[in-house]
């Protein structure tokens, strides 16, 4: 059985374990939880399963898979679903629109996760003034593209939304995204989801629960 290395506060973990849930495939999984915030992603034993020292991991056979992206498009394509290819369409057209959201994601907005808690570790209380803006400009990247479609890469929700909806919720903790009326929109529909209360809502309060020790103001 494939093994799922994991950290439910973590918001790239979250955009698998959602995938996991919509898709219904829970039960073909092993779970391992790695909590970073407590060191167990640089232990020797997990550092010999991937040795950039992050989570999700993806251990399926001689295959590991250290990328939460990947591992969300290899699950759905590896367990085929009646959702399968609503989340991840095979025509190939689609199929980069979601591609070109992952690489979104993946590039302005778990980085920013990243690096605003670098600035609170460093003992500041609020982001800078910089990471606001950076922050605020990827809001009103997303915003534009749901100007005309009520989902980022299609007409229906795909693992692009999933994918950004996960380190949205996170940022969200240390920047109000309010102003933007398409994402707040988007950001609301999605909410009312099974898959989303159940992975998201608990995680992003784990996440919270953490970042309370930094006496984060919010902006
Ligand atoms: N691009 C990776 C990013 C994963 C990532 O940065 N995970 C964080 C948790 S939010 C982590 O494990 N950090 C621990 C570390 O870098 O030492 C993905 O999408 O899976």
């Amino acid at each position: 059985m494939p093994v799922l290395y994991k950290c439910n506060a973590s918001a790239p973990s979250r955009i698998v374990l959602m995938t996991v849930e919509i898709l219904g495939i829970g039960d073909k999984l092993e779970m391992r939880d790695i909590n970073p915030m407590k060191g167990e992603n640089v232990t020797p034993e997990f550092l010999k399963i991937n040795h950039l020292h992050t989570v999700p991991v993806l251990v399926d056979e001689d295959l590991i898979l250290t990328d939460s992206h990947v591992i969300a498009t290899y699950l759905t394509m590896k367990y085929k679903t009646p959702k399968s290819e609503e989340l991840y369409p095979t025509d190939i057209k689609l199929k980069h629109k979601v591609d070109q959201m992952l690489y979104l994601e993946s590039t302005l907005m778990t980085p920013k996760i990243i690096a605003v808690m670098n600035t609170l570790k460093k003992g500041e209380v609020a982001p800078t003034n910089e990471q606001v803006s950076a922050l605020k400009e990827t809001y009103g990247f997303l915003d534009k593209y749901l100007t005309n479609s009520p989902f980022l890469a299609s007409t229906t929700m795909t693992l692009a939304d999933v994918a950004c909806v996960s380190p949205l919720a996170s940022l969200n903790l240390f920047v109000s995204f309010d102003e933007f009326v398409n994402l707040s929109k988007w950001f609301k529909l999605l909410e009312k989801e099974d898959w989303f209360q159940k992975i998201n809502v608990p995680g992003v309060k784990l996440f919270g629960e953490y970042l309370k020790q930094f006496k984060l103001k919010r902006v």
